[in-house]
């Protein structure tokens, strides 16, 4: 559940499993460019996955970033019903471009966590870790499977093949170059500042 709150001059709003100690405070005026961008793009007040795609300038064929986007669509889609509206959608623009890091990695291990079953199997990272290495082609000189084996070797604290969240969120504060990658930061936030962020001057 996502709730906003209207208090003077700020909205305060809190987001469902990723919800932090503090509610996190956003400017009216962050807000309301983000608003009328939302409703020209889906004046329905839901945004379907083909509309996510439409915003964030996505016409390429390319299936990594076609797969990338959906993976985010989903992490957003807190309550599940296959559309952002747009309380979610503020919800998501604020944690990639200015949530806490615990706040971020928690939602990334969401993203990693195909299943959501709590905990990450090799499948499931590698499968992440394969669509940011397609998508940053450049940066990266470890082969998917390598860079698995590596978070593996360094989360993995009780050896049992899975990631729960906690290792998650200890191994990744204690590893710079696993840190960035477990973050999702690059993309997620790369993404936004570029194709939407922009757009709207909201940075
Ligand atoms: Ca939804
Ligand atoms: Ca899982
Ligand atoms: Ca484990």
């Amino acid at each position: 559940m996502i709730s906003i709150v209207s208090c003077g001059q700020r909205l305060c709003f809190s987001m469902g499993q990723i919800q932090s100690d503090e509610d996190k405070e956003v400017e009216l005026s962050d807000i309301q460019p983000l608003y009328t961008k939302f409703m020209r793009e889906c004046p329905s007040g839901a945004l379907h996955l083909h509309e996510f795609r439409k915003i964030f300038g996505i016409q390429s064929t390319s299936e990594d970033e076609a797969l990338y986007i959906e993976t985010l669509f989903k992490s957003f889609d807190t309550n599940r019903d296959d559309v952002i509206d747009f309380m979610e959608f503020v919800a998501a623009v604020h944690l990639v471009l200015r949530g806490k890091l615990e706040d971020r990695l928690k939602w990334s291990f969401k993203v990693y966590d195909k299943d959501d079953n709590g905990k990450l199997d090799r499948q499931e990272v590698k499968r992440v870790i394969k669509i940011i290495c397609q998508l940053q082609r450049n940066h990266i000189n470890m082969t998917p499977g390598d860079i698995c084996d590596r978070i593996f070797e360094h989360l993995d604290e009780n050896k049992d093949g899975q990631i729960s969240l906690s290792e998650f969120m200890e191994g990744a504060k204690k590893d710079a170059s696993i840190m960035d990658l477990l973050k999702l930061d690059t993309n997620a936030r790369g993404w936004f500042r570029k194709n939407w962020a922009k757009k709207t001057e909201f940075s």
